[in-house]
């Protein structure tokens, strides 16, 4: 693997390529011809999926970016203090807006040495750890431009005795259906060391549906553009001619599963071609296609999950309104 940068203070891999675009095509032929019409979030992020995505964390109505920024501000030197951390190594890591906060609390307690983000979008990857380095003198920025549910694998191995957390924020575990979940937990498991590596999760909680279903249906209509962006995605990436504007979008609270379910559904009947895949899609009048879910925990749920996974919870941090949860687990029982 030829590294895409590598300078004394950065190194960014990619394990991104043509393969990957497979991955969309896969989907998209595995869940476009099913029963009940599927296609999985992750690709809701090129370019202007990300933006959309940072223009969502900033409405009145999104309330999980602002309350676990608060844990973060209120409870990352403690994070540091519990953990003894040198290294964070973050999944979906983004901007990095949020882990700046550890990445400083480490500096801060004299223990910060490496960042290690991992996100399918190169240009992020690549504009953070610049970003980092020059912030933080001394820190030693390892991207990895990969799928976080294919390529850990090449996530470097922490340096021997020193402390690893690895941190999946945002409430990102929540995308994954409940088996997957705790089949990507027991994963993230084997990547920490006992009784010296901490996970830190971001977890949104179980709260007045109203709440929920307010924030993944904003008044200035940002999160349906993000939801319409992968027709847009499968249009560029495989010729497809979905017409865009012709699907509604649906997010609506599931109060058996307790997870927030995203859809599109078509305003009459449509036939799509996906040129790429030689294939036809037909819609009925308000069809509707599942876009995402976004499981909402309790403290059982979390600890269960964790408890599937190999991994003993060690601290829970909530905001003030009890909105969303920051967990530390470690490996054990
Ligand atoms: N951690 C940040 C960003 C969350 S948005 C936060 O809490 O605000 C989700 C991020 O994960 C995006 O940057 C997106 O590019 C990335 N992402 C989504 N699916 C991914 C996958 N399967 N593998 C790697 N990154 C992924
Ligand atoms: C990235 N993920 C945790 C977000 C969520 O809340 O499930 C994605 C999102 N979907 C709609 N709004 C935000």
């Amino acid at each position: 693997m030829t590294p895409l940068v590598t300078t004394d203070a950065i190194v960014v891999e990619s394990f991104v390529g043509p393969k990957d675009e497979r991955s969309l095509a896969d989907d998209v032929l595995d869940g476009l011809t099913r029963p009940f019409k599927e296609l999985p979030p992750k690709h809701f992020y090129d370019a202007r999926g990300g933006e959309l995505f940072d223009r969502i964390c900033e409405l009145p109505e999104y309330y999980p970016t602002r309350a676990e920024r608060a844990i973060l501000e209120a409870r990352a030197a403690d994070v540091v203090a519990a953990t003894g951390a040198a290294e964070l190594v973050e999944l979906g890591s983004g901007t990095a807006a949020k882990s700046r906060l550890l990445l400083h609390a480490m500096r801060a307690a004299g223990t910060l040495r490496r960042y290690v983000p991992v996100d399918v979008t190169e240009a992020l990857v690549l504009a953070t750890a610049a970003e980092l380095v020059d912030e933080l003198p001394g820190l030693r920025v390892h991207g990895i431009v990969g799928d976080f549910e294919r390529h850990l694998g090449h996530v470097p191995e922490a340096e021997p005795g020193a402390p690893r957390i690895v941190a999946f924020l945002g409430g990102t575990i929540g995308n994954f259906p409940p088996g997957s979940r705790r089949r990507f937990l027991r994963g993230l498991a084997r990547m920490l060391r006992p009784t010296i590596d901490h996970l830190l999760l971001g977890t949104d909680l179980v709260k007045d549906p109203a709440l929920l279903e307010a924030a993944y249906d904003d008044a200035q209509g940002v999160t349906a553009e993000f939801n319409r962006n992968v027709l847009r995605v499968v249009n560029r990436e495989l010729a497809a001619d979905f017409d865009v504007e012709s699907f509604e979008h649906v997010a609506f609270f599931d109060p058996e599963r307790e997870w927030i379910e995203m859809r599109l559904r078509a305003c009459r009947r449509m036939d799509v071609r996906v040129d790429a895949l030689a294939l036809e899609v037909a819609f009925a009048p308000r069809e509707e296609l599942r876009t995402e879910i976004s499981a909402k925990f309790t403290p059982a749920r979390l600890e269960d999950d964790l408890a599937a996974a190999g991994l003993r919870l060690t601290e829970v941090m909530t905001d003030r309104d009890g909105h969303f949860a920051l967990s530390l687990s470690t490996p054990g029982r």
